[in-house]
């Protein structure tokens, strides 16, 4: 099958997902065409079945916002004209729904057909695609999508609770790469990070404020008061230099690093003690299940979709939105509790599973397999 994926390229969790499921259907034999405005973070394989088409947008005085949207429409009907794409799979659904819907109809004006997919990712909904702003749009294009897939049964109902749809969503979690996360034999890093047998907290996120990276802060400081301990901070972004400003105030750098935006996660992952995710939003919580997958426990808040990965009392805890000595409390919990630490990181090894690759990527092959048919009955019904 010739798949279309469109997608973010930064440091986030749609655009990893996505990058991911393109490469595993690629492996698979499925020839797969990203489009985005840089290459994914993750796209770091070279594959015959593997083509990238950048989406550059022209830059003009006149534009104080240059139309992304439009030059992305071009590209799609081009490729997907020339390239004769079977299916048109689009990651985060602004702006990212409306253009496939756009160059759909501007191929049907040309005869050619194909059918859309769109995943929901997260802020798509709860935060952006609630604003007055983008409702509208963003309604009408799931509306106008052939399926429409969310990433956790918590996005599932809250979209079809807020939005006005004709058609019932499909929920396909996130997974993980079993053949990338999983504990390495790294002993090297930690002697490197935690000498003295201190014990390894990990964060990773694109530090925007709905991570709260102030409270990993505040959890780790708690940590520390009780127990040696380094906080490794992987990713960047917004929040960025506040946090780093906390850090300060709260005289506590020596064992606090930025990491920047590292690729090789996995390898910092294995040598962790324990996966902090105190955010205010998380339709899923990617980070936390490549986390679990590397056999480390989480604490996180309890938040939309995070139980549905991170179970209360079984795979780490979890906590209410905000309630940082909650947090740090069952993070001492675990640490202090040898037999407690190993138990949970088997469980969340174990849970970690439920989400492999290897199950959820035939999920995702179906629903092409189900678009593409109902595009060819519609067809033929008309003919
Ligand atoms: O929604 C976002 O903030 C962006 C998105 C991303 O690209 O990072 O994150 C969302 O998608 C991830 C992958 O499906 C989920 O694991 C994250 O939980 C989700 N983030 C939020 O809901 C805040």
């Amino acid at each position: 099958m010739k798949i279309g994926i469109v997608c973010y390229p930064t440091y986030g969790g749609s655009g990893v997902m996505a990058t991911e499921l393109g490469k595993a259907l690629a492996n698979k034999g499925h020839q797969v065409h990203f489009f985005s405005y840089a290459i994914p973070v993750r796209l770091d394989m070279v594959s015959r079945n593997i083509f990238f088409h950048e989406v550059s947008v022209l830059a003009y005085p006149l534009f104080e916002y240059p139309p992304y949207e439009l030059a992305l429409i071009s590209r799609l009907v081009d490729v997907i004209k020339y390239e004769k794409l079977d299916v048109l799979h689009v990651h985060y659904a602004i702006p990212h729904a409306f253009a496939a819907y756009s160059a759909k109809k501007m191929l049907r004006e040309q005869g050619i057909r194909i059918p859309v997919v769109t995943t929901l990712h997260g802020t798509d909904i709860t935060l952006v695609g609630k604003d007055p702003a983008y409702e509208p749009v963003v309604t009408f294009s799931m509306n106008k999508s052939d399926a429409v897939t969310a990433v956790s049964q918590f996005l599932k109902e809250e979209t079809h609770r807020f939005f006005k749809l004709n058609k019932e969503i499909k929920m396909i979690p996130n997974f993980v790469d079993f053949e990338r996360f999983s504990k390495q034999p790294k002993e090297h890093f930690k002697m490197a990070i935690a000498p003295f047998g201190e014990k390894i907290i990990m964060h990773t996120s694109n530090f925007r404020p709905v991570k709260r990276i102030d409270h990993v802060i505040e959890v780790f400081r708690r940590i520390r008061e009780k127990m040696p301990s380094k906080l490794l901070l992987i990713g960047d972004g917004p929040e960025r230099s506040n946090a780093e400003q906390l850090c300060r105030t709260l005289d506590i750098c020596d064992d606090v690093r930025f990491l920047g935006k590292i690729d090789a996660v996995e390898e910092l992952l294995s040598v962790a003690d324990l996966f902090l995710m105190p955010s205010e939003n998380e339709s899923f919580g990617l980070a936390a299940l490549e986390a679990m997958a590397c056999e480390v426990p989480v604490v996180s808040t309890n938040a939309e979709g995070i139980p549905e990965v991170n179970v209360d009392g079984i795979t780490g805890f979890t906590c209410n939105v905000g309630d940082v000595e909650g947090m740090a409390e069952k993070s001492i919990m675990i640490l202090s509790d040898d037999v407690l630490h190993k138990k949970m990181k088997q469980a969340a090894f174990k849970k970690a599973h439920e989400f492999s690759l290897d199950k959820i990527m035939g999920m995702y092959e179906d629903v092409y397999d189900e678009v593409i048919k109902n595009q060819k009955a519609r067809l033929s019904k008309s003919a």
